[in-house]
């Protein structure tokens, strides 16, 4: 009996070697350690043995097996890995093969320029302001001069969430919340997202401005003159004139609309200029004395120039894109090439 448990661990231990798939392991687990197995078939025998040699036998066919238990685990272990790191026809990857690739993002176009524009007016000492979108028509409207039933509210398509909560229509209203809490002197941009309800080839429902103005005593129409020609002739990369064409907007007296001479045609006359050699760029003037008034400044003692300017109009002049709603239709054939 000692002799036959002894062969079997033998047995056992030479045919474990010779396994080389988990399938086959298997089938060795059924034939040797299963219920029906060799060993328990061994200690079922054990009851015929002579009462004296029972324990010491009990206790070596318990020993042999549990040694031959621990050599399948790590055969077991030993395989399944080895299936995982290999296909399960044998066949190994190409590890030759190129990586997947993913294309690294990018800043979206608008803000690029957004970016660029925050820059220069930076470098000329100007700070950056940001506000809600969801603004209160008094800071929208009220504060910059621009009463219930003033003709000028037409022209803003406002999204109204109720009466008195809006879309901001323009950047302004975070000049306004300035002011109120803040003396002269101010020199300070509000960059963000703008709503008007209106879409077509130059606008969309959404847009982004950058507003900026300037406070002090002593300001001059020939101060925002040389701010605005400075920065536009920074953003575009060339000499460009400006034109200053007498305009109106209800926060600014006197108002001018700015233009540059056409970045296609150089002030020839082109499709995009329409013949005229200019393009409309952005809108400015000196501060209304209504509007130091209407937050606490003495217009008697204090000057100051504002203007407004849409991001997304730059970008088309400067990359010759025609339809402004290119920007937002998320084609990355059209994203991917700036
Ligand atoms: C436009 C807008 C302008 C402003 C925007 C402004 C006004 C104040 C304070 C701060 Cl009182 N910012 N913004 C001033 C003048 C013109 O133009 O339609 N741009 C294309």
């Amino acid at each position: 009996m000692e002799q036959e448990l002894q062969n079997l661990e033998n047995e056992a231990k030479e045919q474990l070697a010779e396994l080389s798939t988990v399938d086959q392991l298997e089938e060795f687990r059924i034939r040797f350690l299963g219920r029906k197995g060799h060993f328990t078939t061994a200690m079922r025998q054990l009851g015929s043995v002579a009462k004296e040699d029972r324990p010491r036998l009990g206790q070596l066919a318990n020993r042999l097996k549990n040694e031959v238990e621990k050599l399948f685990e790590i055969k077991h272990t030993s395989l399944k890995a080895a299936s995982q790191t290999s296909r399960q026809d044998g066949v190994m990857p190409d590890l030759t093969l190129p990586g997947r690739w993913s294309a690294p993002g990018k800043l979206h176009p608008v803000t690029q320029v957004m970016n660029e524009a925050c820059a220069i007016f930076e470098q000329l000492g100007f700070s950056v302001a940001e506000g809600p979108d969801v603004e209160t028509d008094h800071y929208n409207f009220e504060a910059l001069n621009i009463p219930a039933h003033h003709p000028a509210r037409d022209m803003h398509d406002t999204f109204y969430i109720s009466d008195s909560i809006l879309l901001r229509t323009h950047t302004s209203p975070m000049q306004a919340r300035v002011m109120e809490v803040q003396q002269p002197p101010l020199r300070l941009i509000a960059p963000g997202k703008v709503y008007r309800c209106d879409s077509d080839i130059t606008h969309t429902p959404m847009f982004q401005q950058v507003e900026g103005f300037l406070v002090d005593k002593d300001v001059s129409f020939a101060d925002l003159k040389g701010i605005l020609t400075v920065f536009i002739r920074q953003m575009f990369e060339k000499d460009l004139s400006l034109r200053f064409r007498p305009s109106f907007f209800p926060f600014t007296e006197p108002s001018a609309e700015v233009d540059i001479a056409c970045v296609m045609c150089d002030g020839a006359g082109c499709r995009i200029c329409q013949k005229t050699g200019w393009l409309e760029i952005l809108g400015s003037g000196m501060i209304d004395p209504e509007v130091f008034k209407m937050v606490g400044y003495d217009p008697e003692v204090y000057s100051g120039f504002a203007f407004g300017l849409g991001i997304e109009r730059i970008a088309m002049l400067k990359y010759g894109i025609d339809d402004i709603r290119l920007f937002y239709e998320n084609d990355q054939r059209f994203l991917s090439q700036f």
